[in-house]
């Protein structure tokens, strides 16, 4: 039995997914990680960060959400959320994992928590840099996805990256819903869309606040 320790429409989410796609027996713990509320020094003994999300397993505790996605999309096949070891497409699974987290996370977390990123209390220098960074990240992203046929990093079977893209993006409702609005980034809005094409994807998505497929 897993415990995922989590908040609905953060950083659980991709790990969310492939849980409920595994058909493994788990159970998602809510954290209160409000910016206002003190963090639980028990949950703080789980992530010393006090982040979501975390992943207790058989008296081990994982935290990272690209690894966790990873791991269990591994030992899951069954999940279909991942290529297997010998694939051709496995690099690129790897390569987009690892970019999403370490660079579009990391610039979205600079743009929702700017003070933690400079001693200044005027944070709009921190706030425009990352909101620049963003929009070349998101060219990468976008001529990324080109290269497939299909609406995935991967062509057309959807892995993990593909829900981590859209978990880090609607935390800020300009860039995702926003941006698909004015369609602003066709692959990636596509990738969003393709999302909904499996039911056990769509099925978390809805308990996380995602409204649906915009096509
Ligand atoms: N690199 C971490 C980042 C996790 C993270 O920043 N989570 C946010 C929610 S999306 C959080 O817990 N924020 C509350 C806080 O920082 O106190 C991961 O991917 O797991």
């Amino acid at each position: 039995m897993y415990k995922l320790y989590g908040s609905l429409g953060s950083a659980s989410l991709a790990p969310h997914c492939v849980l409920e796609a595994s058909g493994a027996d788990y159970e998602f713990v809510p954290v209160d990680i409000s910016d206002d509320s003190e963090r639980d020094p028990e949950y703080l003994k789980l992530n010393p960060h006090g982040r979501v999300p975390t992943l207790v397993m058989n008296g081990e505790i994982m935290m990272e959400s690209a690894a966790i996605s990873m791991y269990l999309a591994d030992k899951y096949p069954q999940a279909k959320m991942a290529p297997g070891l010998d694939d051709p497409l496995r690099w690129e699974y790897l390569q987009w994992s690892t970019y999403l987290t370490n660079t579009l996370q990391e610039t979205m977390l600079l743009k929702r928590y700017t003070s933690g990123y400079t001693t200044d209390s005027d944070t709009s220098a921190v706030s425009e840099c990352a909101a620049s960074r963003l929009d070349h990240i998101l060219g990468i992203i976008e001529d990324g996805l080109d290269k497939h046929d299909g609406p995935f990093f991967l062509g057309n079977s959807l892995s993990t990256p593909d829900v981590y893209l859209n978990m880090v993006l609607e935390w800020d409702p300009e860039i995702g819903a926003g941006a698909r609005e004015r369609g602003e980034w066709p692959n990636i809005g596509r990738n969003y869309d393709g999302l909904f094409t499996r039911d056990d994807i769509a099925r978390v998505l809805h308990q996380n606040g995602y409204p649906g497929s915009s096509g």
